[in-house]
């Protein structure tokens, strides 16, 4: 049988159809303006994601990584035979750590990553291949919402759906809530949501993550505007932008914002869509909230997930959750 499967739910690099981008335009012709954080994950956005995890200042990738190593053996013996599907798989690097255990115990391997880059996804997954002989990959390049509707009930006993590396503070709290019941609506009682997330910290340490040195973040942050230039065919002037990013304490969230330097006019052709910016003027380009483990675990148990189990580093940063439907 064939060991690898890609589907393309979505086209990566242009519209796709036409209400595609139409959230493009509801964030920018609104006041304030926004832009939703997906954006951010063209080939080259993932790219640049890549070097933010092994950024000196970014502990999330590193912390995350580590309890991992601590506890996946404990996260395969109580799963047992499962089929692990990934949201946001990326290069898909941590997600080894899990593999290897499933690995190790000697269950069968079954990935569906998921990711809307398609270009890290075709190369992580030949990658997996090579590296896991007995490895079966189903790749499916999607949003989480297209991708959580087409879910099918797997041949082994069991799913887990890992959604890691924080991603979930990336959603405001009802955006969560709508994914949190998408992912229960996609599993069958008795499957698992493996969950990461980032903790309260200090502000020190937050805002230093999200302003590295190297200024890898900031060209994250503006390669959103090269991306949308390229799918939208827009002209963003990038050197017009700045990176701004810095911690709400009351709201306990990371927010990062492109500030425009000047007053311009932007054209997006694809979208027939005029942006006028003032001096000064932001657009946010994401939340990265900050959780409370307590807090958290109340939302999930009224979504119907039970918490089987949490693992975190011996500093609290952030948290690993074991869930099931
Ligand atoms: C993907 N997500 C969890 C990252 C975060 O930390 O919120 C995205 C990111 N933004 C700036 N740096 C990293």
């Amino acid at each position: 049988a064939e060991r690898l499967q890609i589907e393309y739910l979505i086209n990566s690099t242009a519209p796709t159809n036409t209400s595609d981008g139409n959230d493009v335009i509801q964030g920018l012709t609104k006041k304030p303006k926004s832009l939703p954080a997906r954006y951010f994950y063209d080939d080259r956005g993932s790219q640049l994601f890549e070097q933010i995890c092994e950024l000196p200042e970014y502990y999330l990738t590193r912390t995350e990584t580590a309890i991992l190593q601590k506890c996946a053996t404990e996260i395969a013996r109580i799963t047992g035979t499962c089929e692990l599907i990934e949201l946001g798989s990326g290069s898909s690097t941590k997600t080894r750590i899990l593999l290897d255990a499933y690995n190790r115990l000697g269950y069968p391997l079954h990935y569906l990553p998921i990711d809307v880059s398609a270009g890290i996804l075709e190369s992580s997954a030949q990658q997996l291949l090579t590296d896991y002989p007995l490895l079966q990959v189903h790749a499916l390049v999607s949003t989480y919402e297209l991708a959580l509707e087409k879910l099918m009930p797997s041949e082994l006993p069991s799913r887990m759906i890992c959604f890691i590396g924080s991603t979930l503070g990336n959603l405001t709290p009802q955006e969560c809530d709508l994914f949190l019941s998408q992912i229960t609506s996609a599993l069958l009682p008795g499957e698992y949501f493996l969950l990461g997330v980032d903790l309260q910290k200090p502000k020190v340490l937050l805002e230093a993550a999200y302003n590295d040195r190297q200024g890898v973040t900031a060209a994250f942050n503006l390669n959103m505007l090269q991306h949308l230039n390229e799918r939208f065919e827009g002209n963003f002037d990038l050197q017009q932008f700045a990176h701004w990013a810095f911690y709400n304490e009351s709201q306990h969230q990371i927010e990062m914002h492109l500030r425009s330097l000047r007053s311009q006019t932007v054209f997006l052709s694809a979208l027939d869509t005029t942006v006028e910016f003032a001096p000064q003027e932001t657009i946010l380009t994401e939340i990265s909230r900050k959780l409370n483990l307590d807090a958290l675990q109340q939302t999930l148990t009224q979504q119907g997930l039970t918490t089987v189990e949490v693992w975190t580093d011996p500093q609290q940063w952030f948290a690993l959750l074991l869930c099931q439907l």
